[in-house]
C-alpha cells in the first residue's frame, strides 16, 4: 500500500501485578519435656494430619529442633499458634509454636 508511512507499530501488553497475600509458616519447636504422644495429638487435632504424618513430623521436630507444620494466611496462622499454645498450657506442657513470614 502506497500510503504506508513506514512506521513500525509495537504493541506492548501490560500485565497488572496481581496482589497475593503473604503466607506464614507455622513452626513447632522441640523441648525436653513435652511427651511425644502429645505432639502427635496436636498435629492430628490442629493440622489435620493422619497419625503416620503426625508421627513423622513430630520426630523431625524432636531430631532437628523445629519443623514447619503448615503454611497459612496471617489470620489462619495466628489462630493455629494460639490454639496450640493454649492447648499446651492447659496440659502444662512447655511446647512452643510460632509463625514467621515466608
Ligand atoms: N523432645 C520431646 C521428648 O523427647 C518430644 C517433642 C517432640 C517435644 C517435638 C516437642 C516437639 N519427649
Amino acid at each position: 500500500n502506497e500510503d504506508d508511512d513506514g512506521e513500525a507499530e509495537v504493541v506492548v501488553k501490560t500485565r497488572p501485578k496481581t496482589q497475593r497475600p503473604p503466607l506464614y509458616k507455622v513452626l513447632l519447636l522441640n523441648d525436653d519435656y513435652t511427651p511425644m504422644e502429645f505432639v502427635v495429638h496436636v498435629l492430628e487435632r490442629f493440622f489435620g494430619m493422619n497419625h503416620a504424618q503426625a508421627f513423622e513430623i513430630m520426630l523431625t521436630v524432636h531430631k532437628k529442633g523445629l519443623a514447619v507444620v503448615g503454611v497459612f494466611s496471617h489470620e489462619i496462622a495466628e489462630t493455629k499458634v494460639t490454639q496450640v499454645m493454649d492447648f499446651a498450657r492447659q496440659h502444662q506442657h512447655p511446647l512452643q509454636c510460632t509463625m514467621e513470614r515466608e
